[in-house]
């Protein structure tokens, strides 16, 4: 079976990675991958760096990243690639995955299996395909993630329905094509889109797979303006750049 690593970045999710991490390594080992986690920690105040570092000892597997502060999710991804890209040879699939529990561990081996089986260079966890599921409560994230998705689309020219999902299943060798053009360091929604924007452009294979979004386990939940601002001046951006080119 192919080698895969998971890139989990972590700001205050000590009680969400004493779970997450054993129970997503053990689905994975169990359905026959050799499988690690990478988790990038900016320095989270809550120690969970450590408490995946005593998790590792325990059962293996885990590798901890740690940064001197919180510089944001997408310099955390492009940080935790850039190491698999250069001290992980025999990875084939680097996965992105939130640590609050909102991507439910038992769907990633399905997703690498359909990367694995049908060739996919991408596969997405998505809410909005056909039977995918979404349990949010709060009409203002609802609203928020379905207006960013239809200007994402608007703006890059791309039929992907899930486009900022989180949930992900990147091919290695596709990855380093891409990786020194990610410049989207804080927004989490901004990075998400680029990323998948970059891997179309270079021609991936691209497929999204059905999951359950579930609400975060513990911890505070945070989408600010800003993020939301940042996001739409991205899609005016590359909108422009588009139908210019
Ligand atoms: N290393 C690092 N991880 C981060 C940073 N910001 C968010 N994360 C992590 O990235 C993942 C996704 O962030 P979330 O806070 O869950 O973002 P969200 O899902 O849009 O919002 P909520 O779940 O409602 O808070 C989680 O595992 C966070 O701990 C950051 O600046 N640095
Ligand atoms: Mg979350």
């Amino acid at each position: 079976m192919s080698k895969v690593v998971v890139v989990m970045p972590t700001y205050n999710e000590a009680e969400n990675v004493e779970k997450i991490v054993p129970e997503l390594l053990n689905i994975l080992r169990n359905s026959g991958w050799t499988a690690s986690i990478l988790v990038v920690d900016d320095s989270s105040p809550d120690g969970t760096a450590d408490i995946a570092e005593e998790i590792g000892r325990k059962i293996g597997g885990v590798i901890v990243l740690r940064r001197g502060g919180k510089l944001g999710l997408g310099s955390a991804y492009i940080d935790g690639f850039k190491y698999v890209i250069g001290n992980m040879p025999n990875v084939d699939y680097v996965c992105e995955m939130d640590a609050d529990g909102s991507h439910p561990p038992e769907v990633l081996p399905k997703m690498l299996e359909i990367a694995e089986k049908e060739k996919y260079d991408l596969v997405i966890g998505s809410r909005y395909v056909e039977g995918g599921k979404w349990s949010e409560k709060s009409i203002y994230r609802i609203i928020v993630s379905k207006t960013a998705n239809i200007l994402g689309r608007i703006s890059t020219g791309m039929k992907i329905k899930d486009m900022t999902s989180g949930y992900r299943v990147i091919r290695k060798s596709i990855l380093e094509k891409i990786i020194d053009k990610l410049t989207e360091l804080h927004s989490g929604y901004v990075f998400q889109v680029q990323l998948l924007y970059l891997l179309y452009k270079t021609g991936a294979r691209i497929h999204e797979y059905p999951f359950t979004f579930m609400p975060r386990i513990y911890g505070k939940t945070k989408l600010g303006y800003r993020e939301i601002f940042s996001y739409f001046k991205w899609c005016l951006k590359t909108f422009m750049e588009r139908i210019v080119s």
